[in-house]
């Protein structure tokens, strides 16, 4: 079987010229495996911000959604797991491209390899404020809100809160310190699994550990890298 691992695509729904030639990468990538993966698993922030209401979805996603559709009318099977710029899914993607959503983590045994994937915003240490805003942004009512205004309006400020998020600098040292933070946690779920796949750094990483191994995806914005497993073994790869 051909599994492919990719996260952190980040995709605008409104794309100045970069974010276009960006998302173009990702998509040719994405059409190159389209009658050749089995398996497409995406672990988070593949958009920078997402919401489907119950009668309306964002058009800007509609190149991205047309490939994932493509996808899975050849046949892969497709899963999403949550990242900490989209979250607030509803019934619009499991009900037009069958794809199964994971808020918290994706475990299988996929070829005798059990596997564990979670973006890992969930499992950086020293992010107290982040876990708050998490916290806020995931509550029901919150939710609610965003669902009764119009959508334009709803993605305006949905984009400043993202914004303020990304602008965020974070220095080396805490940079640093979250990664490890990554690490300690996948040391954790390797007890009782033989791969632990994480993205949200942004740096890939393949590590072997005592037990298993740690994979970080990294992101589409600079290293273009992805993880591929074929037959239960794996390879870090990057996309020139
Ligand atoms: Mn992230």
């Amino acid at each position: 079987m051909k599994v492919y691992f990719l996260s952190d695509f980040h995709l605008k729904f409104q794309e100045n010229e970069e974010d276009r030639t960006r998302r173009e990468r990702v998509l040719s990538f994405l059409r190159s495996l389209i009658g050749k993966a089995d398996i497409l698993i995406l672990n988070g922030d593949i958009f920078d911000l997402w919401f489907d209401w119950n009668s309306v979805i964002i058009k800007g996603y509609f190149p991205l959604l047309k490939v994932l559709a493509d996808l899975d009318e050849n046949g892969c099977r497709l899963i999403l797991i949550t990242g900490n710029h989209d979250f607030w899914f509803n019934n619009f993607l499991p009900d037009y491209l069958n794809m199964e959503i994971y808020s918290d983590y994706f475990e299988e045994i996929i070829d005798n390899v059990k596997v564990h994937v979670t973006h890992g915003d969930r499992h950086t240490s020293n992010d107290l404020r982040y876990k708050l805003f998490r916290a806020i942004i995931r509550n029901r009512f919150v939710k609610f809100l965003f669902q009764i205004i119009h959508p334009d309006l709803a993605l305006k400020l949905g984009r400043l809160l993202s914004r303020s998020s990304r602008e965020r600098k974070i220095p080396p040292t805490l940079k640093k310190k979250k990664e490890q933070g990554l690490i300690r946690s996948a040391d954790k779920i390797l007890k009782h699994c033989d791969l632990v796949v994480m993205g949200h750094s942004h740096s890939p990483l393949l590590e072997k550990r005592r037990k298993g191994t740690y994979v970080n995806l990294g992101d589409w914005i600079t290293s273009n890298s992805y993880l591929e497993m074929t037959d239960g073994k794996f390879h870090l790869k990057i996309n020139n």
